[in-house]
């Protein structure tokens, strides 16, 4: 659906309409009809055909008219306008965590702020701390998003990247000549941000692919076109550009350019030791005994003739991988994921009810599935009351009885609070199948009088009903640092306490990291891979988590979502019997 797309288009138009002073009125309009288009449930491409788009509540007739121009051209007159009339570097301002169109607007009319460069120098001189409504605080804490944005190094998320590599692959293997095609590097390992974007094809005639491939529609900017490699940019739906390199090859050096540009470079290296080592030669295009092709064609076969299993591409990063006690057979896979267990519905901040949600579960073919919504300290995630929840939890039994072929479980999200108490009383909590304990406020340091994010996260491990920790470290990829968590720590206690630690599998969050799955494992702790989704396509970022997963070695009897129900159950009720 388009929808999202045109929502983020329509949200532009009113920052920069702000920016430039344009009337409330004008302004809010546009984000009203942003936020219903990001909630509309029909294709709002279909409404635009149908001459239906008014039926939108908050879309009058000029709105619908812009919606249509979009949907037919992929550009809106007055987007164009603002951006052709404002200086070229004020929308990345917004990106800045602590800016919004308010705060952009005051540094470009009293300031002529025009980008980052000039946003840092009046930071430095303390004159924006010195407009009103700004003060020293939040311009720390601009100057502390900045640092973070710039330290991202412009590197784009896993969830982000993929959708675009798909799309990109999905096309190159229409182009006339192209045999086959390929996602390789970074996005190929699953890391969990990406530089650029790498794919390769098989084609005879490199030249004219390339040349195709540069003329797509998609394509922002030509930075390069040979006959074996063209390079391009395409627009990020958030803002900027993401690079998208693609390398034609021939048929019997398909599979070395696979292991090549797959990477990483680490993993390359230590693996052309090997070849050498042997006397032989390895590059992208081949393993050579003298002039001799010895493996080419086929990747595994370069693997195999170097005495190593096929090495899953998300261990390839020199971390153990090559050694000889190592065995990839059970690590993790998406078809060994038999349920969700955290998502959320409509009774907190999800989009889907209970029902929904369950069908969806179903769909995926899962067995199971747990309705995790917020508990009330959560207020703007609307969190339930105690007296909801209570009703919340028949409501779960009464979907569960009447969805046949699924079992969901009665559960919650239960707010870990500032002095490390948890949201809902016990007596609630042992109502629930499974509780799942995040924090959401307060994630600083802690100081004099409130308990540190580690001390919160032990003290409620220690509360039997406490099944998980949900997105342990709390942080949010290239927008907000994890808490101060004492990682090894909070595992020893995990382990002690048999607490299951949570990879969140959102690819804003992917929570617990690759590396600290990888130290919760080695400690015997045992994970859940859950989406935390609020809506039913959100379910589908379940392979972002297991992508997470594969990179931290972990195999199926590890993880939580791949029991079956009644061991499942089991499991569940084993921490609160064993205290
Ligand atoms: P990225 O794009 O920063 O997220 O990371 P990668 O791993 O995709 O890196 P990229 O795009 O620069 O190159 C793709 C792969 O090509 C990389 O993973 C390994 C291979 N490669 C690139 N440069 C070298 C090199 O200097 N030596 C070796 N052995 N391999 C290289
Ligand atoms: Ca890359
Ligand atoms: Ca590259
Ligand atoms: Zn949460």
């Amino acid at each position: 659906m388009i929808n999202a797309e045109i929502a983020r288009v329509f949200g532009r138009i009113a920052d920069l309409l702000e920016i430039d002073g344009a009337d409330r009125f004008r302004v809010n309009s546009y984000r009203r009809a942003s936020r219903v288009l990001k909630e509309a449930s029909d294709d709002v491409a279909d409404l635009a055909a149908e001459g239906r788009l008014t039926d939108l509540p908050g879309v009058g007739k000029g709105a619908a008219e812009r919606i249509a121009q979009y949907v037919q051209t992929g550009h809106v007159d007055v987007l164009d306008e603002l951006c052709a009339k404002l200086p070229d570097g004020l929308p990345a301002l917004l990106e800045i965590p602590g800016m919004g169109p308010k705060k952009v607007a005051l540094v470009y009319n009293e300031l002529e702020v025009d980008g980052v460069d000039t946003l840092k120098q009046v930071i430095a001189s303390g004159e924006m701390a010195k407009l009103p409504g700004l003060g020293a605080a939040s311009v720390k804490k601009i100057a502390e998003g900045l640092a973070f944005l710039e330290s991202s190094g412009g590197r784009t998320r896993l969830g982000e990247a993929l959708l675009i590599a798909e799309e990109v692959a999905d096309r190159v293997a229409e182009l006339p000549g192209v045999k086959r095609v390929e996602i390789a590097g970074s996005i190929r390992r699953g890391k969990e941000t990406i530089g650029d974007v790498d794919i390769l094809c098989e084609a005879a005639d490199g030249k004219s692919v390339v040349e195709a491939f540069t003329s797509l529609d998609f394509v922002k900017r030509v930075l390069a076109s040979g006959a074996t490699k063209g390079s391009i940019t395409v627009e990020q739906r958030g803002g900027g550009e993401l690079q998208v390199d693609l390398r034609v090859v021939e048929h019997d050096a398909f599979g070395a350019a696979l292991q090549y540009f797959t990477g990483s470079k680490e993993h390359n290296v230590r693996l052309r030791e090997m070849a050498v080592r042997r006397k032989w030669r390895l590059n992208e295009y081949g393993l050579y005994d003298g002039d001799d092709r010895i493996a080419g064609a086929d990747e595994a076969d370069i693997y195999r003739k170097l005495d190593l299993p096929l090495i899953p591409a998300e261990l390839r990063e020199d971390r153990g991988e090559f050694d000889p006690e190592a065995t990839f057979d059970d690590l993790i896979t998406v078809d060994d994921i038999r349920g969700d267990l955290h998502v959320h519905t409509v009774a907190s901040d999800g989009k889907n009810t209970i029902e929904e949600m369950g069908l969806a579960a179903m769909a995926l073919g899962y067995e199971f599935l747990a309705i995790c919504d917020h508990s009330k300290s959560s207020t703007i995630a609307n969190g339930l009351s105690i007296k909801r929840m209570e009703r919340h939890v028949e409501d779960i039994r009464t979907a569960n009885e009447a969805i046949t072929g699924i079992d969901i479980l009665v559960g919650c999200e239960c707010d870990i609070l500032p002095d490390g108490s948890l949201d809902y009383p016990d007596d609630l909590l042992g109502e629930c199948d499974i509780v799942v304990a995040s924090i959401h406020s307060a994630m600083g340091k802690g100081g004099k009088g409130k308990l540190s994010p580690t001390d919160r996260t032990i003290a409620a491990m220690e509360n039997p009903y406490v099944s998980i920790i949900g997105h342990p470290t709390g942080r949010l990829i290239n927008k907000r640092e994890a808490m101060e968590l004492d990682i090894a720590r909070v595992i020893a206690e995990a382990s002690r306490t048999k607490t299951i630690l949570e990879i969140n599998a959102s690819y804003q969050r992917l929570d617990l990291k690759d590396l600290h799955a990888r130290q919760a494992r080695g400690a015997g702790v045992m994970l859940s891979i859950n989406t935390d989704a609020h809506h039913v396509d959100g379910l589908g970022a379940i392979r972002f988590g297991v992508t997470t997963a594969r990179r931290a070695g972990v195999t199926k009897s590890e993880v939580l979502n791949c029991m079956t129900p009644a061991a499942l159950r089991k499991k569940l009720a084993a921490k609160r019997h064993s205290t």
